[in-house]
């Protein structure tokens, strides 16, 4: 397809989301299309199962009802948003995507990640992002700055040893991953990772001069 498909990871509070907006204000000032969307959610049908997947309730969820509905999600996103606006030949940034899935659902519940693969190829088929940007800080930063926010989602409430099997995920992913992944450094001050957002840029047009 003829766009381009960014996805931003990490841990709670990295930055992932203020981070985006820095990267769209280069693309578009490019000149390029730019679709900003989100998982879990991104379209109307898929924020319903954002509010399921992240309303605290009395009732534990089943891993595997949790993995089912965030593929179920993603389908939609997938159809609705992401496959049009990539064939339109835009950049999408998504906050998040199934990398979050094998960190998430993977590496923090423990589900075995040829259960995660076998629904990826299913609901995905080759679909897949063209470079990740994986925001990396100790889990204790993040949890403070996403606490400063207020009341905690279902998987903020999680323990932290969850968060730092779900961090330790992610930077295997990185690993396995290198010519997709950018780690950053998301400890530094925001102007800092901004910045080095702002120096992918050129490796970005050229990846969509490529096309
Ligand atoms: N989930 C899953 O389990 N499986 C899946 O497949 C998917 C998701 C796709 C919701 O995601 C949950 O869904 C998520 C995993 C699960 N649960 N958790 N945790 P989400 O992306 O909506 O949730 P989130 O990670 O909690 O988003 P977030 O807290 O909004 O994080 P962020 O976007 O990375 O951070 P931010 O909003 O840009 O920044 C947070 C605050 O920090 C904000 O006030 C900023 O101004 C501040 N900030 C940002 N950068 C800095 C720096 N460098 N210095 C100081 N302050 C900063």
């Amino acid at each position: 397809m003829p766009g381009l498909f960014i996805t931003l990871e990490g841990p709670e509070g990295a930055g992932k989301t203020t981070n985006r907006e820095v990267l769209a204000e280069g693309l578009r000032a490019a000149g390029l299309e730019v679709v900003l969307s989100r998982e879990p959610g991104g379209t109307p049908l898929a924020e319903e199962i954002r509010q399921l997947l992240l309303t605290p309730r009395e009732e534990p969820m089943a891993v595997d009802a949790e993995l089912l509905l965030v593929f179920a999600g993603r389908a939609q996103h997938i159809a609705q948003v992401i496959k049009p606006a990539l064939a339109r030949g835009a950049v999408v940034l998504c906050d998040r995507f199934t990398d979050a899935t094998y960190a998430y659902q993977g590496a923090g519940r423990g589900l075995p990640e040829t259960r995660i693969a076998a629904l990826e190829q299913f609901v995905q088929g080759d679909l897949r992002p063209d470079m990740t940007l994986l925001f990396d800080l100790p889990i204790e930063v993040g949890m403070q700055r996403a606490a400063a926010r207020g009341r905690l989602d279902r998987f903020e409430q999680e323990a932290q040893v969850f968060f730092q099997r779900v961090r330790q995920g992610y930077l295997a992913q990185a690993k396995a991953s290198p010519e997709r992944y950018r780690l950053l450094d998301a400890s530094q001050t925001l102007e800092q990772v901004q910045q080095a957002v702002r120096d992918l840029l050129p490796e970005i047009l050229a990846k969509v001069a490529a096309r």
